[in-house]
């Protein structure tokens, strides 16, 4: 029964020192004064800088992305048309703006979907992300 508890200790101490090291802070967008909201997000192996992002729903948002500078190709996709955001954009070295308006309040997943040959892939490596649309 004793073991039990410092079984249970440990595993808790472990868990903590774990969620501190991946535990990343969510983006809230700020709305700009034409009513846009702006987010700026990077991409590389294997990440989504920030990977949690939140939007306020029926207003447009301009997300600009780039790749981390590297010979490995990335993208990404959201795909969640009926929230109103259906992407599938190349990275790519120079900052592109994607634009759509989020129309459904929920959490929606984004990943990249590349692959090599018969590795996993990148957002089975952690190239993934959420974007969470609020009222
Ligand atoms: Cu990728």
């Amino acid at each position: 029964m004793r073991y039990i508890f410092f079984i249970l200790v440990f595993l808790s101490a472990v868990g903590l020192v774990y969620a501190q090291h991946t535990g990343k802070k969510a983006y809230t967008a700020t709305i700009d004064e034409d009513g846009v909201q702006r987010i700026e997000m990077t991409g590389g192996e294997y990440y989504f800088e920030p990977d949690h992002i939140i939007v306020t729903v029926n207003k447009p948002v301009a997300l600009t992305v780039k790749k981390e500078p590297g010979i490995v190709p990335h993208n990404i996709v959201i795909n969640a048309p009926e929230a109103g955001m259906n992407v599938r954009t190349k990275l790519a070295n120079d900052a592109q703006v994607i634009m759509f308006t989020p129309i459904k309040i929920g959490t929606y997943p984004f990943i990249c979907d590349k692959k090599f040959l018969f590795f996993k892939s990148h957002d089975e490596k952690g190239m993934k992300g959420v974007i969470e649309v609020i009222e």
